[in-house]
């Protein structure tokens, strides 16, 4: 057996894998190969014999190129077989939960808020949280002297960056954003004003951003039966409770004439609240008659249009339906907590399936 059959059945018939395709390659057909020092010693053959043994190297030659092609083009799917198997996933193994985030319970209770008074016909309006104290105060009856506008409450921006003489505030309510909407929309306008509030304020129950809720009805004839009506179809409906007693304590709000805070009756039963019965009353809102100063400083004849509005803190109303005792842990964004009282992005309110869900 010559030495090349040798090498030949070594590489080729032996070796299962072919780990040493390239090394054959070499040997054979290299620039110092085997095939290559062949075709060499043809040169130095007596004429006559060339033909024949160049005949005969040729056939050699191209032995080798088709087997090495052979092999190759075999390597190649062998290995792309072997990273497939490798690769596999086994679909059906459950995913790891810890992935999933939750929906923070202020979201949560924006997107109740949302669905009970779209219900009741109410768009959702929005605007800057960057505002200006003519949107934020004046139009609202609240005069410069007015002890809301103080430094200690309102986070003012310089003096300095003040335009056509309105200073830019953070707003400390969302009723800028009704006053918005009266003075680009025409009656009737049934809306509510979800979002962030800022005032210097901070402790266990107060911090400098919080979130709130405003709702703004204004059309012809309206009076408080409508406004009573409104807001207890809205707390029975939040609460998920049919029986609840609204108490209405006259109050006083500069934007509102008359003004009434709004108590909702309940009960402590071993350190948890329940909504209903008379046994002890929660304050949840402030609200009235919009003001006629308001409905005329937006450009409505507060002749031909009256309405009435409220205004709720929408983490007040979270920590009492869903139970949570420290408002800070609100905004701190431990996932330990928003883990504990966040929700499932899939539990969406809807009234049929419970708001609460
Ligand atoms: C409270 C009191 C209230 C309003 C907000 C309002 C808005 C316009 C006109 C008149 Cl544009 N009123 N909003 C009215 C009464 C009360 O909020 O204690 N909020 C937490």
């Amino acid at each position: 057996m010559g030495a090349l059959q040798e090498q030949f059945d070594y590489f080729w018939g032996n070796d299962p894998f072919p780990r040493h395709i390239e090394s054959v390659r070499v040997t054979a057909l290299g620039k110092e190969g085997m095939v290559t020092e062949l075709t060499k010693r043809l040169g130095k053959m007596p004429p006559e014999d060339r033909k024949h043994w160049g005949t005969v190297f040729n056939g050699i030659k191209q032995t080798f190129l088709r087997g090495y092609e052979e092999w190759r083009a075999f390597s190649e799917e062998f290995e792309i077989n072997a990273q497939l198997m490798d690769d596999t996933v086994d679909v059906t193994l459950p995913v790891d939960p810890a992935r999933l985030g939750t929906v923070h319970p202020v979201s949560q209770v924006m997107d109740e808020l949302a669905e009970i008074f779209a219900d009741l016909g109410f768009a959702v309006a929005t605007g800057p949280e960057i505002e200006d104290d003519w949107h934020n105060f004046t139009a609202l009856n609240i005069p410069e002297s007015h002890p809301a506008r103080a430094m200690h409450d309102t986070f003012y921006f310089p003096e300095a960056l003040a335009k056509e003489g309105r200073r830019f505030l953070l707003r400390t309510h969302t009723s800028p954003v009704q006053i918005r909407t009266m003075m680009s929309e025409q009656p009737p306008i049934r809306i509510i004003a979800p979002g962030r509030v800022y005032r210097s304020d901070s402790d266990a129950t107060h911090t400098p951003m919080f979130h709130q809720l405003e709702g703004l009805v204004i059309d012809r004839n309206i009076h408080m039966g409508h406004l009573k009506w409104t807001l207890e179809t809205f707390i029975k409906a939040f609460f998920e409770v049919d029986d609840v007693t609204l108490r209405f304590r006259p109050s006083y709000f500069p934007f509102t004439e008359p003004s009434a805070e709004v108590d909702v009756g309940c009960s402590w039963e071993g350190g948890t609240l329940k909504i209903g019965g008379e046994a002890s009353w929660l304050e949840i809102l402030g609200s009235g008659m919009v003001h006629p100063r308001v409905i005329a400083a937006c450009g409505l004849d507060p002749a031909e249009w009256q309405g009435f509005a409220f205004g709720a803190g929408i983490d007040r109303l979270a920590m009492l339906k869903y139970g949570m005792t420290d408002l800070r842990a609100f905004f701190d964004g431990d996932v330990r907590w928003l883990k504990h009282y966040g929700f499932s992005p899939f539990a969406v309110p809807t009234l049929s399936g419970g708001v609460g869900a």
